[in-house]
């Protein structure tokens, strides 16, 4: 085993009214935050995503194995194959798979088995999440808190793609096996989450949602 090894926390400390202040910002503007479906053609460069991703993979991770991928998709035409693939499944999933108490459940939010944005928005990142690793000698390396630890990343890119000023739908087609062939990786990673990004078309609308008050949502004990 390896000895491990420490070194200086890097922390920054600011006066309490500082520290109100910067919460009090940051839960501001992730409150406009919204789920977004209408997509623009327009491009959205490279090293926006680059950067944004970076911050995603700052997340903390069980034991720091950081059992994640992200696949950038942006060429057209494998964004039709995407489209095509997703929505196949889609319909499937809208016309016979979902229970009606699921639908019941989506309806507020207008969703249909068409993914027109799939195909508009510049990037399609494919998250992927890996139960294992391999070892620099090739040995199988298994992974702890997978679904925490890409959990906790995916929501880390969401706030940094919306700090960017870019809009964001976490779209979840299902099943999502297709993924792995169409982004070309191995068959133990599980596609976890297709993150659709870029601008929002102009007059794009959301649904009205609400969210729940903090007296629901927590409990000081
Ligand atoms: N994957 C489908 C259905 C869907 C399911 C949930 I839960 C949502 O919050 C939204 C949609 C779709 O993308 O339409």
């Amino acid at each position: 085993m390896p000895e491990p090894t420490f070194e200086p926390l890097a922390f920054r400390e600011y006066p309490p009214d500082e520290m109100l202040r910067r919460a009090d910002a940051l839960a501001a503007d992730l409150a406009r935050r919204r789920t977004v479906r209408h997509f623009a053609p327009r491009p959205v460069p490279r090293e926006l995503i680059e950067t944004c991703l970076r911050a995603a993979a700052t997340a903390p991770s069980g034991a720091n194995q950081q059992p994640w991928h992200f696949a950038v998709i942006g060429d057209p035409a494998l964004k039709r194959r995407v489209r095509a693939a997703a929505e196949a499944e889609e319909r499937e999933f809208y016309a016979r798979r979902a229970p009606q108490e699921w639908l019941d459940a989506l309806a507020p939010l207008g969703t249909d088995a068409d993914k027109p944005f799939l195909e508009t928005a510049p990037h399609l990142i494919a998250i992927f999440a890996q139960p294992h690793g391999l070892s620099p000698t090739g040995e199988v390396v298994k992974h702890y808190y997978v679904a925490e630890s890409v959990g906790i990343a995916t929501g880390m890119l969401i706030a940094a793609l919306h700090h960017a000023g870019l809009a964001a739908l976490t779209h979840t087609p299902s099943p999502m096996g297709f993924l792995n062939e169409l982004c070309g990786r191995p068959a133990h990673e599980r596609a976890f989450l297709l993150l659709v990004t870029g601008y929002p078309a102009a007059g794009a609308t959301v649904p009205r949602v609400t969210k729940k008050p903090l007296a629901e949502i927590a409990t000081f004990l």
